[in-house]
């Protein structure tokens, strides 16, 4: 049984999913009593634990594993006993079981020239600033996420497009799991 919900922070690449989760942990530090929140960085798990099969040249990103990342993502999730807690981040919904998760949060960045700039300064070529632009553009994390997570309120959708936003959307998501925490408590 859970005593802290499961919270997926989703959203494309640079929309902010982990200045979002630090921004989140540092204010569940912070609350009376302390929420003991945790994060679950799916972008980790790739890598420390070799879920994926090599790199991809043109989109500089790794071959994503996703049978094996998501037996990984379900044994640190039934960890002690279920508990829950787990602040997960990572650009897509899928392979995500939907009872893992109690809310979808997908971080929306409408102001294209923004997210241009972010994802040029990390080095991303052309073909990988244009995909994920798309994918924005067309709101594919949110319509995925919908899909599978159909009960009313399961998937929001936050702007991150300035730096308050940041704030306002872990203070929105820290009050959202006191609420959780008061609706499911003993
Ligand atoms: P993600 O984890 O979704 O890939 P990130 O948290 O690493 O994104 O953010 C990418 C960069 O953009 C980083 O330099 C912080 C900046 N950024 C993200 N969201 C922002 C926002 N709402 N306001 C200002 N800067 C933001």
């Amino acid at each position: 049984m859970r005593s802290l919900p499961n919270i997926l922070i989703a959203g494309t690449p640079g929309v902010g999913k982990t200045t979002t989760c630090n921004e989140i942990l540092s204010l569940a530090s912070q609350s009376t009593p302390a929420l003991n929140l945790k994060r679950l960085s799916i972008n980790d798990i790739v890598k420390d634990r070799t879920c994926h099969t090599g790199y991809d040249e043109d989109l500089q990103t790794l071959i994503v594993d996703e049978d094996k990342l998501m037996d990984e993502v379900e044994k640190d999730i039934s960890d002690g006993n279920g508990e829950g807690g787990w602040i997960i981040d990572w650009h897509s919904t899928a392979g995500f079981a939907v009872r893992w998760v109690d809310l979808v949060v997908v971080l929306r960045c409408d102001e294209t020239n923004i997210l241009y700039d972010r994802l040029r300064s990390r080095g991303y070529k052309d073909e990988k600033v244009q995909e994920n632009m798309d994918a924005e553009i067309f709101g594919v994390v949110t319509e995925e996420a919908k899909e599978a997570w159909d009960e009313e309120g399961q998937v929001v959708e936050l702007k991150s497009v300035e730096a308050e936003d940041i704030e306002d959307n872990a203070e929105r998501i820290i009050q959202w799991v006191k609420i959780w925490v008061k609706d499911h408590g003993e």
